[in-house]
């Protein structure tokens, strides 16, 4: 039988995550936080689908894979948080639960635009502010879902 699949989304300049700003966003990179969450799917028996990209086409059309019968999604829209309503729209037509998470917590930010996030309004539910341990606690709860 396949595995049921579980995308794990990241959005613009996160391929920078642990190169810049470490002050604000630590100091793991983009390829240890793919670890942390395959080490977690894999405990769980879920196929983890993991991508970053600049562009938003990209990203929807990822989520448009995820629609129907995936596990979930948990996405870091980054910057497309604030603007992003074409990615918006794609997660609303998803039915699998859909965690959105922010290494930093966007309500102690210097930019108040930060905390104005459009997606929560699409997503089960969100995670901010725990680093990119916040990755892999969503993927736990995904999983955790699954075992009901
Ligand atoms: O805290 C988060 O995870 C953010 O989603 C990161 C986004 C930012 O636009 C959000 O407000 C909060 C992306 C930040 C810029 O990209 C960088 C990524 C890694 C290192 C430096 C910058």
């Amino acid at each position: 039988m396949p595995q049921p699949i579980l995308f794990v989304l990241n959005g613009p300049n996160l391929n920078l995550l642990g190169v810049r700003e470490r002050e604000v966003y630590g100091h793991d990179t983009l390829a240890d936080v793919e670890a942390a969450c395959r080490a977690e799917a894999d405990a769980a028996g879920l196929d983890l689908r993991f991508h970053q990209t600049d562009a938003e086409h990209e990203l929807i059309g990822w989520i448009q894979e995820a629609r129907t019968g995936a596990a979930g999604i948990v996405i870091n829209p980054a910057a497309f948080s604030y603007a992003g309503y074409p990615i918006y729209d794609a997660l609303k037509m998803c039915d699998c639960p859909i965690i959105e998470v922010h290494i930093s917590n966007l309500h102690r930010r210097d930019e108040a635009w930060r905390a104005n996030s459009i997606m929560t309004a699409a997503a089960t539910g969100i995670i901010s502010g725990l680093g990119t341990h916040g990755y892999a606690l969503a993927v736990r709860h995904i999983a955790r879902l699954r075992a009901g």
